[in-house]
């Protein structure tokens, strides 16, 4: 049976393993938020430091998010969402074919590369017995560039992959504050603040709301 089939069938759970506070998890939130997919998820929380979670079982890597469809499992965040898309009709979070794909993905993983930096920023203090400044200050030089480009040229303000993920990511230095980035990028916060306003899903996936 193809994966559309499976998903409108009523009688096969769809879970979505992840935290509130993932931002990759957010993205997928928001996505399905997005496309109209949400009200057939229901997100189950999973927890990456206990051995005991099923989550293990389900992603080797223990990673989430991760997305059970009956006995299909699929991680991590861009394989579902090229499924969302697929589900959703397509050209709808990217576009389907063609160079335009490809740019529009590589500015998305741009995005998606400063909540990498951030996200290792957090594990390093929690992991860690002592910080490596060098390795931090590492990190925070791929942040510091991918967030210079975005002020240089921010996306459009709307729900695709490229906005989604670029504001999840900033939602996410906001949160945990690796480094500081609003004075220094004031084109970047007007673009954040837009988009938090005309696309409603970020709110409604905040850590609080959720
Ligand atoms: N590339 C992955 C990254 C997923 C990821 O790193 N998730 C974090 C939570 S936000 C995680 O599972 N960390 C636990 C670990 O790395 O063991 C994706 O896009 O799904």
């Amino acid at each position: 049976m193809g994966i559309r089939n499976i998903w409108l069938d009523p009688a096969v759970p769809v879970i979505l393993r992840s935290s509130v506070t993932s931002p990759f998890g957010r993205k997928l939130r928001m996505a399905a938020i997005e496309l109209g997919l949400a009200d057939r998820i229901t997100r189950e929380h999973a927890d990456t430091l206990d051995a005991q979670d099923t989550l293990r079982l389900q992603n080797p890597l223990g990673k989430l998010p991760c997305l059970l469809i009956g006995d299909h499992v699929f991680y991590d965040s861009w394989v579902i969402l090229d499924l969302f898309d697929d589900l959703a009709g397509r050209d709808r979070l990217f576009p389907a074919k063609g160079m335009a794909r490809y740019h529009v993905l590589t500015r998305a993983k741009l995005a998606d590369g400063i909540t990498d930096a951030a996200l290792l920023m957090v594990y390093e203090g929690r992991f860690r017995d002592s910080l490596s400044p060098r390795w931090l200050d590492h990190q925070t030089g791929k942040i510091h560039r991918a967030l210079a480009d975005f002020e240089a040229q921010p996306p459009a303000v709307r729900a695709d992959i490229v906005g989604i993920t670029l504001a999840c990511a900033l939602g996410y230095l906001d949160w945990r504050a690796p480094v500081a980035w609003r004075e220094d990028h004031p084109t970047l916060v007007t673009w954040f603040e837009h988009f938090a306003q005309v696309v409603p899903s970020f709110s409604q996936t905040e850590r609080t709301n959720a």
